[in-house]
């Protein structure tokens, strides 16, 4: 009899790779499994869940034994720390990135022609780009994907955004977009779909999760103001955040955070999060949109200062001491009418959110000119409506934005979204001016407010700095009475001065 072959396999049973796998099995798919550290691999398929699994599920203590496992064309998912300090750095744009380069390294001899590996780390895009093409002179499909969702979407159905080798795709996307969330009226809507060429998956995951990184600081900014503006506890914060996710802003960021006001400590009973040191962490997929926004000179200003905001934020030992040295408003709190004012904070998170969102489209088109990609922003929209951790109700209104113009530059530009900002900006205006007079940081709400401002100028106070490049360094400049392409110097010190 011959031996039964799998329809995937799968390398990394961490808490995403392990609950993946399940998933997979739950949609009907043979999964084969391997672990760097074996052991894990009997740990994992002792457990009750997987033994209830029977023949749908099967171990291999080697690649080679896991290769040996699976159907022609073999599919190979790596799921594996995108960030090892295995030092591969004549392969590894990033050598955080070796243990996949290793792990691929490793395959190759035991694949043949037209197998896929498939990386579903967050790993940085670039590396994707170059390892599909590299693959692609050895015979072998690669695909990297994003995968959205924690753990809890691992298991249940995540966000997948899978780029690289086109020819790879229909061969894995049943599993993909079976074992992804689903949305729309009959639920049946895949959060999965083939997203571009090459590390455009990976990137598209990056600006999901550098948009994540401006969710969370516009959220927190919120909870500032409310918690400091009007001595709110966290009962009321709790209602107003329950309220608010009964309306536009309906999202599991905004449900999560709701939930988190409801949990005490269970040494001192007190409330859970005002015992949590304020130091927020991060792995660094923010960082990479920041800096890849920068290379490509666009304003991603919500993401780089959410990025900011922790780093100071981490600087908790510096904060502390600063704050017995430096003095600002004390203890002042806003006069005005109080359901007025949460009302909004309400509008002001709602409008910073959608300049937020309109950088990450924007980064997006960007990078798809700058690297050879073609997205489709809408589809992308509708990719992160279920599944990932910023699923929102409002990402609706950007597929219907980009399905009425594909080509729409900034989603500030649609018609909901203008309406909605514009409807928004006194009290968005109000909300930062009372965080400003009452000294409360509020990064995200001024920054996007400041972005806002200046993309609807017609003009801004870049000509002094053009005379001033020109004054110092004799960069030249360009005039507003003549065409583009002249380009003028002054010699600033020896001219008449009025
Ligand atoms: P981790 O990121 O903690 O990685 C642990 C896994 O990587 C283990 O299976 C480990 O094997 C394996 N591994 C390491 Br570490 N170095 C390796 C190497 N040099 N060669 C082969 N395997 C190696 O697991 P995770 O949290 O499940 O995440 C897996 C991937 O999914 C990561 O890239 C992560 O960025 C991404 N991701 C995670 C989440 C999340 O919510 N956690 C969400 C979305 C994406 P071992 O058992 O032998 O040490």
């Amino acid at each position: 009899m011959s031996e039964k072959k799998y329809d995937i396999g799968l390398m990394g049973l961490a808490v995403m790779g392990q609950n993946l796998v399940l998933n997979m099995v739950d949609h009907g798919f043979d999964v084969a499994v391997f672990n760097r550290t074996t052991s894990k691999v009997d740990d994992f398929l002792a457990t009750e869940e997987a033994k209830s699994k029977g023949d749908k599920l099967t171990g291999a203590h080697s690649l080679k034994e896991l290769v040996s496992k699976l159907k022609s064309p073999r599919k190979i998912m790596l799921m594996i720390k995108s960030k090892d300090a295995v030092p591969a750095p004549e392969l590894a744009l990033y050598p955080e990135n070796a243990a996949v380069d290793a792990v691929i390294n490793e395959l190759i001899p035991l694949l043949d022609d037209g197998d896929v590996i498939i990386d579903g780390g967050n790993t940085q895009f670039k590396d994707t780009e170059r390892r599909t093409k590299f693959l692609q002179q050895c015979g072998i499909r690669y695909i990297g994907t994003g995968v959205s969702g924690g753990e809890e979407g691992a298991r249940r159905g995540p966000s997948l955004m899978p780029g690289g080798d086109p020819e790879a795709w229909p061969l894995v996307k049943d599993i993909f977009q079976a074992i992804s969330a689903k949305v729309g009226p009959n639920n049946d809507i895949p959060c999965c779909d083939w997203i571009g060429d090459r590390g455009a998956g990976h990137y598209v995951k990056m600006v999901h999760n550098g948009v994540e990184y401006g969710d969370m600081q516009l959220i927190s900014d919120a909870y500032w103001i409310l918690k400091n503006a009007l001595g709110l506890s966290n009962q009321e914060l709790y209602e107003i955040f329950a309220e608010w996710n009964k309306s536009e802003l309906d999202s599991y960021l905004i449900e999560i955070t709701r939930d988190i006001f409801t949990v005490d400590d269970p040494e001192t009973g007190e409330p859970l999060v005002d015992k949590i040191l304020d130091a927020a962490g991060a792995k660094g997929t923010g960082k990479w949109m920041s800096q890849l926004a920068l290379d490509l000179g666009v304003p991603s200003t919500l993401v780089t200062e959410a990025v900011y905001a922790r780093a100071i934020s981490a600087m908790k030992a510096l904060r502390v001491h600063a704050s017995k040295q430096l003095s600002g408003p004390k203890d002042a709190k806003f006069q005005g009418d109080r359901d007025e004012f949460i009302g909004q904070v309400k509008q002001a998170l709602y409008a910073s959110k959608i300049c937020s969102y309109a950088q990450g489209f924007v980064q997006m088109q960007a990078a798809a000119k700058e690297y050879g990609w073609k997205l489709d922003c809408g589809k992308i929209a509708l990719l992160w409506r279920g599944g990932c951790i910023i699923r929102a109700v409002f990402l609706e209104r950007i597929k219907e934005a980009f399905d009425a113009d594909p080509n729409l530059e900034n989603l500030l530009l649609a018609p909901y979204f203008k309406n909605a900002v514009e409807g928004a900006q006194a009290a968005w205006r109000n909300v930062v001016k009372t965080a400003v007079e009452l000294g409360i940081p509020a990064p995200g709400f001024t920054t996007a407010l400041t972005y806002f401002d200046s993309y609807r100028s017609e003009r801004l106070p870049a000509n002094l700095i053009q005379a001033q490049r020109d004054y110092f360094g004799a960069h030249t400049y360009k005039r507003v009475d003549k065409p583009e392409d002249e380009s003028f110097h002054t010699d600033w010190i020896n001219v008449k001065k009025s």
